[in-house]
């Protein structure tokens, strides 16, 4: 990672370098940024309004350097739309434009921009103000990442599957689709750690997760570490038949991934189903019944045997 170490703190850096998306609709200043950040950046160039978009919405860039006048929209539009959208609002904007009035200024921090630099541009004050919020916005990944992400699997934590499945269940009954939960747990994991040792226990848990990540992809799934050896997952809109199809991939995917892996030492999971139907009226239950049926359902495939689903 050549230069990102003196651009900024090492401990916010991953194992990628942090990415900008330059938007200039003029050759120069795209090859003037580029220039200032190629050295400690990965840098990503737009020249209009609807590709940098695409490009924000596809490639999540730690941050944008923007024009405001574009070909098509303008860069307000542009700030306004990516302020709009959840999976971009977390992406700080800072305008650099020819634009040095009082008016554009106002308005473009008021569409959410972070800062505003006027063009031409002075090499280090650009380099100072970006460094200043790719940092801020780095911090933020990091708290996220430690708020909400399990680290020993990578996927969610509790604390995440919690807020999401009291937002999508409100979500859920105001737009009146359906809702499902599936919970799975590791078979005799306790016989497992016994015999091959907490190491061997936590790589099975970690090739689990992954197992789970591989088969719930679609993006308003979350999949989570619910508690020690037992995974959730919340499905919005998902037919009951498709969620028991997926529980029974993950029943099969488990056994077979851990036999290729270990052939001695093969896993299984049992997986309890609950779904919410399209037409549940909230008199009907709240969220909790659902995850006490999910549960419900998981211990009935305990008891069928294990390595089953019930729902
Ligand atoms: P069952 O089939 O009924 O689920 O049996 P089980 O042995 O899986 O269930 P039990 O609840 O008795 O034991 C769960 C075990 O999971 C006990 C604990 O040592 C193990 N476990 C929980 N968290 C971790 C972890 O982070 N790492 C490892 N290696 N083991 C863990
Ligand atoms: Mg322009
Ligand atoms: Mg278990
Ligand atoms: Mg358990």
């Amino acid at each position: 990672m050549i230069g990102a170490h003196d651009f900024l703190p090492p401990e916010l850096l991953g194992a990628q370098r942090p990415c900008l998306l330059v938007v200039d609709d003029e050759p120069l200043n795209v090859q003037a940024l580029y220039t200032v950040f190629a050295k400690d950046c990965q840098v990503l160039v737009a020249t209009d309004g609807e590709s940098a978009l695409a490009l924000c919405a596809r490639r999540q860039p730690d941050l944008v350097l923007l024009d405001i006048g574009l070909p098509g929209i303008d860069g307000f539009e542009v700030c306004r739309r990516l302020q709009s959208q959840p999976e971009t609002r977390g992406i700080p904007v800072i305008f650099v434009t020819a634009r040095d009035d009082a008016d554009a200024e106002t308005q473009g921090l008021s569409c959410g921009a972070v800062d505003f630099i006027v063009k031409p541009i002075h090499p280090a004050i650009v380099r100072a103000r970006v460094r200043t919020h790719l940092t801020l916005k780095l911090q933020g990944d990091l708290l996220r990442q430690m708020v909400f992400v399990d680290g020993l699997t990578g996927v969610h934590n509790r604390r995440f599957f919690d807020e999401r499945l009291d937002a999508e269940w409100g979500r859920a009954l105001r737009n009146r689709t359906p809702l499902s939960l599936l919970m799975v747990d590791i078979d005799h994991f306790k016989r497992f750690n016994d015999q091959l040792g907490h190491q061997s226990g936590d790589q099975r848990l970690r090739q689990v997760a992954e197992v789970l990540r591989r088969c719930i992809r679609r993006t308003s799934d979350v999949v989570a570490r619910y508690g020690g050896e037992e995974f959730a997952c919340v499905l919005p809109d998902s037919e009951p038949e498709a969620v028991m199809l997926l529980g029974r991939m993950i029943v099969e995917r488990v056994r077979e991934d851990s036999g290729h892996l270990d052939p001695n030492h093969p896993s299984t999971v049992s997986v309890g189903v609950a779904c919410k139907p399209a037409d549940f009226a909230p008199r009907d239950g709240s969220y909790q019944d659902l995850l006490a049926l999910a549960d419900s359902q998981l211990y009935a495939a305990k008891a069928g045997g294990r390595n089953t689903l019930r729902g």
